[in-house]
């Protein structure tokens, strides 16, 4: 047992039900990234004891401007389950979330189990189809502020995100454009040549970062590949991205804790 370990999981927990963000910069010190992932499997383990589901997982920090703007440059990975799955066009309640932004990605769709500790596992011949996705982070710690092993055991920000329709993989180019729509206005562009050179490459980075982690990939899983631009606030109303080649996908946020 690990009593710093325990701590953060009780804590960031509590904020996260609550959406009261911590100010816990000073706490913890020496915090470190095996404490942080350790405190981070242990959090999802609640919320599948509560009865979710782990659907996959997702990177961070793939790109320069999401480090840029958050001051780290590591690439890390997050939990998904289906609780913070939310349909195409379906309602994302801001009443739930603390300080909510939105970025724009793409999600890969895993076809057989995977099993990450395996030696040169070759992730990418497992990958059935690429989609348009939105994904939308919560910090848990006021500010938006953390370092890594913080935002790491805080699921790195993980709190909702939603998933276009499948294409086949070759439908994703080099340099294919990503926009980002708030209410009808284009609020972020990019490509996806911002995600470490290329999406796929995530899945390199996943296999190498997961095998590590002891992590696995039942068939079926979704990875988000991390997001082409900043993270913008976000606001009330509709929510769009759109991935040249991949077409379009969207969700509402809506005010009110009951959607
Ligand atoms: C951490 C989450 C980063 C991405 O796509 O790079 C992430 C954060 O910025 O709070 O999801
Ligand atoms: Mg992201």
């Amino acid at each position: 047992m690990d009593a710093v370990v325990d701590d953060v999981v009780e804590r960031l927990d509590e904020a996260r039900l609550r959406a009261r963000p911590l100010r816990a910069e000073s706490d913890w010190p020496g915090l470190d990234l095996d404490q942080a992932y350790r405190a981070q499997a242990a959090q999802v383990a609640r919320c599948v004891a509560r009865g979710d589901v782990e659907v996959g997982l997702k990177l961070g920090f793939t790109s320069e401007a999401k480090m840029r703007q958050m001051g780290v440059d590591e690439v890390i990975v997050g939990r998904l389950t289906d609780a913070m799955q939310v349909a195409e066009g379906g309602v994302v309640p801001l009443g739930e979330l603390i300080h909510p932004r939105v970025e724009p990605e793409v999600a890969f769709l895993i076809a057989s189990d995977v099993d990450l500790t395996e030696p040169d596992v070759a992730l990418i011949e497992c990958v059935s189809g690429v989609a348009p996705a939105l994904e939308v982070i919560d910090s848990r710690f006021s500010g938006f502020r953390f370092d890594l092993p913080r935002v790491v055991a805080d699921n790195t920000s993980a709190a909702f995100f939603t998933v276009g329709r499948w294409s086949p993989l070759d439908a994703l180019g080099h340099r294919a454009g990503v926009e980002l729509w708030s209410n009808g206005a284009r609020v972020a562009e990019g490509t996806t040549e911002a995600i470490l050179g290329d999406p796929l490459r995530t899945l390199t980075r996943l296999a190498s970062l997961g095998g590590r982690l002891g992590l696995r990939l039942p068939a079926g899983s979704i990875v988000l590949a991390g997001a082409a631009t900043e993270a913008m606030p976000l606001a009330a109303g509709k929510i769009e991205v759109k991935v040249e080649g991949l077409g379009e996908t969207w969700f509402e946020a809506k005010d009110g804790t009951d959607g």
